[in-house]
């Protein structure tokens, strides 16, 4: 028996990256991605060390009672409403994530989709492969969109991905609008070029609204009816951040019932399902969690989670300081 760390990989993982984390520590890799109850988790962390997991395992208070030897779970997202930090905490066990990494991958697919709704790309390729367009007299006023440039994009929750969103806006001449709870460094808001607004402005003067919001209690629904109701009726909206900061329901009814444009969603309440009265609309683009889905920036995050998880076990480049930790305290307990 091998007298390494035990760790376990929830996913299949880029065959260098686990290369790298099997020189130091003994892996065991899930060859798919599953769903496993709060039990199966439970009984899985048990016997390791440290584990390398994503966003559709929930770690929480019953899934780490009992468990001694678990120091560290490595979660591959930048967002962690899977993980309850203060159970963690409560249990001794460090929690990462992977910030920074795919800013700028996840503002590429946010304008990716944006552009694909105001201009009705997935509808359209849709009809082409349905073999519409042979035999049928296309209309010179048929497949209207609209257009991005020189109109107004809004950015809700500015962060470093809301920030690297508004950054490319230069390139379409747009105005860029964008409300946070805290307003921007000046200088920060210069590079951006962009403007703080109360939510209320945002959602009535956005052309094009990008929600990058963390997902957290106090945003659920933070665009439900009454939100969408402020909306202009040719807006587009997408949503890059979490499933549940949209009422998906809710827009369902608004695209339907044409009181906004065009929306595009990356992320889905209750994901991976999705609302089968999203499924039945043609004005909206649906993609399955992607954001982030570059071959560069996925192997970027699956090594940085890999360079804490070693980190953390004293192991690796980074031996005994993990880059990103989101609950450092833990490790002067160890
Ligand atoms: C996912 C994300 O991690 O970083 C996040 O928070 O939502 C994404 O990058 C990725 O899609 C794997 O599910």
């Amino acid at each position: 028996m091998s007298d390494k760390p035990k760790v376990w990989v929830s996913r299949p993982l880029f065959a260098d990256v686990l290369d790298y984390l099997a020189r130091h520590v003994e892996v065991e890799v899930e060859s798919e991605e599953s769903t496993r109850t709060a039990a199966q988790l439970r009984q899985r962390l048990a016997v390791v060390d440290g584990a390398i997991l994503g966003l559709s395992e929930r770690v929480g208070a019953d899934v780490l009672e009992g468990n001694n030897r678990l120091k560290v779970i490595a979660n591959l997202g930048v967002g962690f409403n899977n993980l309850d930090i203060d159970a963690m905490t409560g249990a001794g066990v460090l929690a990462t994530n992977t910030p920074d990494v795919l800013n700028e991958s996840v503002a590429d697919y946010a304008w990716a989709l944006m552009l694909a709704a105001a201009r009705r790309v997935g509808a359209a390729e849709r009809w082409l492969r349905a073999g519409h367009w042979a035999g049928s007299a296309m209309r010179f006023d048929d497949w209207l969109g609209v257009d991005i440039h020189g109109k107004t994009l809004g950015v809700l929750g500015m962060g470093r991905i809301g920030q690297a969103i508004a950054r490319r806006a230069a390139g379409f001449d747009m105005r860029v609008l964008y409300h946070n709870r805290s307003r921007l460094a000046a200088d920060i808001e210069r590079d951006c070029r962009a403007n703080w607004v109360e939510k209320d402005t945002l959602l009535s003067e956005s052309d094009h609204l990008i929600l990058v919001l963390p997902f957290t209690p106090a945003n659920r629904h933070a665009m439900g009816a009454p939100e969408l109701a402020r909306m202009k009726p040719s807006a587009v909206l997408v949503n890059v951040a979490r499933g549940g900061i949209v009422d998906d329901v809710a827009l369902a009814a608004a695209l339907r019932e044409k009181r906004i444009g065009a929306a595009a969603l990356d992320v889905f309440e209750g994901e991976p399902s999705v609302h089968p009265d999203l499924l039945a609309l043609d004005n909206v683009v649906l993609s399955p969690h992607i954001a982030s889905a570059s071959e560069d920036t996925r192997r970027a995050m699956a090594l940085l989670a890999a360079e804490n998880l070693l980190a953390a076990l004293g192991l690796g480049q980074s031996a005994g300081h993990p880059p990103t930790p989101l609950n450092p305290e833990v490790m002067d307990r160890w």
